[in-house]
């Protein structure tokens, strides 16, 4: 059956992979996945952006992000997202963007520290919410906010609450119950450039995950804010051969207060404690979702096989957080740590996450 044959439609659906400056400079193989950049939908990319790109690379839309990357060996500092018949790069209000039959890559930067971050940040999901009603993928499954000097103030209000004042303002256009369409998200700060999303997003809607340990993002209090910040603590994204987990960043926030002010290590245990949640709650609705399938259940989502990324806002603690991910998770992770603000002040580091789990068992695809 066709099953078996790698080259099936089937073996194509959305992945992805680190990708190091090396490979951006040849044809291919792209990844792990042996596939040329013609399959990339997209790449974010943190830190020195690589020199000498094959073309075929130069024209993937890459969302290049100027956040220091505390270790670049063997991580590599890029994430590169593939899909399957992928279209070539098209272009719609500044956002360039690649998708294939499923899904919809895309990048904007625009603005910088002097922009009125509300007016920034309505404008950016503006045009995002219009690229995707007229492009056919509708649903929102992550979004990625990088914004210059996030604690800066802008007309009296810090510039991440300006952020969240404008975002709020483009999904409230939109007429659509935030519990129903909020994508997993992270919002972060640099120390410069402008304000640069990437998302993704897709045909089918994802199931929409929230953390029982925490107050929904979208109902916090306005102490942190006169709008509150648009996010799912995670998505669940069915594909055609894998469910994908898209975690947000995720910080040492229990019920909506930071936690262990000045600690970095006990920050790092409740954030992993956070994301712990966030995975059996992931774990819970893949079961449901396998026995509709008719399939057997498999081990589902594990943390140690998510590829990770660390926010720190000091690159002195990055060796604290790296010890207690590894007495927490053990020593072989898939992880890049990056300097970046995390959106409050108080908090130390910031973790996101995805991961991929076949739909089709081996044991069903022998048949
Ligand atoms: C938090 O849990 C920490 O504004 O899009 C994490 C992920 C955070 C996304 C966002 C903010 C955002 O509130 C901060």
């Amino acid at each position: 059956m066709l099953m078996n044959n790698p080259e099936s439609s089937s073996a194509h659906a959305l992945r992805f992979a680190r990708l190091f400056a090396e490979a951006c400079r040849g044809f291919a193989p792209a990844s792990q996945y042996e596939v040329g950049f013609e399959r990339a939908l997209g790449v974010v990319w943190f830190g020195e952006p690589p020199s000498d790109c094959s073309p075929q690379m130069a024209d993937v839309p890459f969302m290049s992000v100027p956040m220091p990357v505390l270790q670049t060996d063997r991580t590599g500092a890029g994430e590169l997202w593939l899909g399957g018949a992928v279209s070539a790069t098209k272009e719609f209000e500044g956002i360039r963007y690649r998708a294939d039959d499923d899904v919809l890559f895309g990048t904007i930067t625009i603005g910088g520290k002097d922009n009125h971050m509300a007016v920034d940040s309505q404008s950016v999901y503006e045009r995002m919410f219009r690229l995707l009603d007229q492009a056919g993928y509708p649903y929102l499954w992550r979004t990625w906010n990088f914004l210059a000097d996030i604690h800066g103030n802008d007309q009296g209000l810090e510039r991440y609450r300006q952020f969240n004042v404008g975002r709020q303002a483009a999904y409230d256009a939109r007429q659509q119950a935030v519990e129903s369409c909020a994508p997993a998200a992270c919002a972060l700060g640099m120390r410069d450039g402008g304000f640069c999303v990437g998302f993704l997003a897709g045909r089918v809607a994802p199931i929409l995950l929230e953390n029982p340990r925490q107050v929904s993002a979208y109902h916090y209090p306005d102490t942190y804010g006169p709008r509150s910040p648009t996010f799912s603590r995670a998505t669940l994204v069915p594909l055609s051969d894998a469910y994908l987990l898209l975690i947000s960043g995720t910080a040492s926030i229990v019920g909506h207060e930071s936690r262990h002010l000045g600690n970095v290590r006990a920050q790092t245990r409740e954030t992993l404690a956070n994301i712990s949640e966030i995975v059996a709650q992931a774990n819970d609705r893949l079961n449901a979702a396998w026995a509709n399938d008719r399939l057997p259940q498999g081990p589902g989502f594990m943390l140690n096989d998510l590829q990770l990324r660390v926010y720190v806002r000091r690159p002195e603690d990055a060796d604290a957080v790296r010890r207690e991910l590894g007495v927490c998770l053990g020593r072989d992770l898939n992880v890049c740590f990056v300097q970046a603000d995390v959106c409050r002040q108080e908090l130390l580091v910031e973790i996101e996450a995805s991961g991929r789990v076949r739909r089709t068992r081996d044991d069903q695809e022998a048949r």
